[in-house]
């Protein structure tokens, strides 16, 4: 039998080339070996104030990608985290197994309440990690493909699908993490300290997967570079290490290979280069991405839903037995 894998993009901002690379690459590479459940997880990005229609557009748009990005319905369910009520409900039951310091240790909290403070953190984002757990353990998922930021939060999963079963009896699968090397923490390409991210301020931080061509181009051109003029990879040079990861995920070359094609060219060549080999990979991407109507992948959504639906409500009918709800 094939191994369950789940993973799931939120709704929230433009998707980057940080979440292809990091996630959703690894997904289409990985869903001929395993039965691969894709959620676009709404009840997530609502964690962080959303504007109604937006949220309902980028929803959407999040499946298109997944389609677009190659992840075949045939050989994959995708669907709405909001269209399966179990999630949240397992969310308030695995709340009660979670203890404070768990949730505050988590490096997402703490980055994502910096510009409120804690006191003005809303309880949502401070538990998601804990409806992240209830996404991964109602499917009795194996196996949890993400990039490296959310490590800690399937070690939490697993944490509390070992406590749930030592206090109520076998239960739970304990899942694993998958964190592939290549691609697994693209940075900023203004900031090469922190992690592209959907919600940078700048949009010069991330390359947008429907950004055109003349966008990469500016952004690659004005993207931050160490000092000096030949082309290195090394921790000591983040930003050009990290344009050169980027080139390396796109063009399935080593990272050696691009520094030695280079010897003795100048910054431009490479970013000139760099910007061409993303957007010949956007150019097909954003073809078939556009080629989606609404209607059809919504019908591909309610179609998953209905699938794994049936998945969610037997492993409720379970737990809600074992902690001793009336039935
Ligand atoms: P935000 O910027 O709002 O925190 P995000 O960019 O982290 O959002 P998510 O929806 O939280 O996006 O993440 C989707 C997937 O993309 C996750 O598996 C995550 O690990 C991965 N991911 C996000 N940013 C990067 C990155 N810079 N490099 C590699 N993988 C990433
Ligand atoms: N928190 C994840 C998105 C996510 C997820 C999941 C990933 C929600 N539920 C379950 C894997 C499994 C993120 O990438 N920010």
């Amino acid at each position: 039998m094939k191994k369950r894998i789940f993973s799931g993009v939120q709704p929230s901002g433009n998707l980057h080339i940080g979440n292809y690379l990091g996630a959703i690459k690894n997904w289409v590479e990985m869903q001929d070996q395993f039965e691969s459940i894709f959620c676009v997880v709404d009840l997530h990005a609502i964690t962080v104030p959303q504007d109604p229609q937006k949220l309902r557009e980028k929803t959407l748009e999040i499946a298109k990608i997944y389609l677009a990005a190659g992840i075949d319905p045939q050989k994959s369910t995708i669907f709405i985290q909001s269209h399966v009520v179990q999630h949240s409900e397992l969310a308030w039951i695995l709340n009660t197994i979670t203890k404070m310091p768990e949730l505050d240790k988590m490096t997402q909290f703490k980055d994502k309440s910096q510009k409120d403070g804690r006191e003005g953190a809303q309880v949502g984002l401070y538990d998601y990690p804990v409806l992240m757990a209830a996404d991964i353990l109602l499917y009795d998922t194996e196996v949890v493909p993400v990039g490296e930021d959310q490590k800690q939060h399937v070690e939490l999963a697993r944490n509390l699908a070992q406590r749930f079963n030592q206090r109520f009896g076998q239960t739970f699968t304990v899942p694993d993490v998958f964190i592939k090397q290549e691609g697994m923490r693209i940075m900023g390409l203004d900031n090469p300290a922190k992690k592209m991210s959907k919600s940078a301020i700048s949009e010069y931080n991330y390359i947008s997967l429907i950004d055109d061509a003349k966008t990469v181009e500016k952004k690659i051109k004005k993207a931050v570079t160490d000092s000096g003029s030949e082309l290195e990879y090394s921790d000591e040079k983040p930003a050009l290490k990290n344009l050169i990861n980027i080139y390396a995920c796109f063009s399935n070359q080593s990272p050696e290979e691009i520094v030695k094609k280079y010897q003795g060219k100048g910054y431009g060549d490479f970013k000139r280069d760099l910007a061409e080999t993303i957007n010949g990979f956007l150019a097909d991407f954003q073809e078939k991405f556009n080629s989606y109507s609404d209607e059809q992948v919504l019908a591909i959504l309610r179609a998953g839903a209905e699938k794994v639906e049936k998945i969610a409500k037997e492993k409720m009918k379970e737990v809600r037995e074992k902690v001793g709800f009336v039935m």
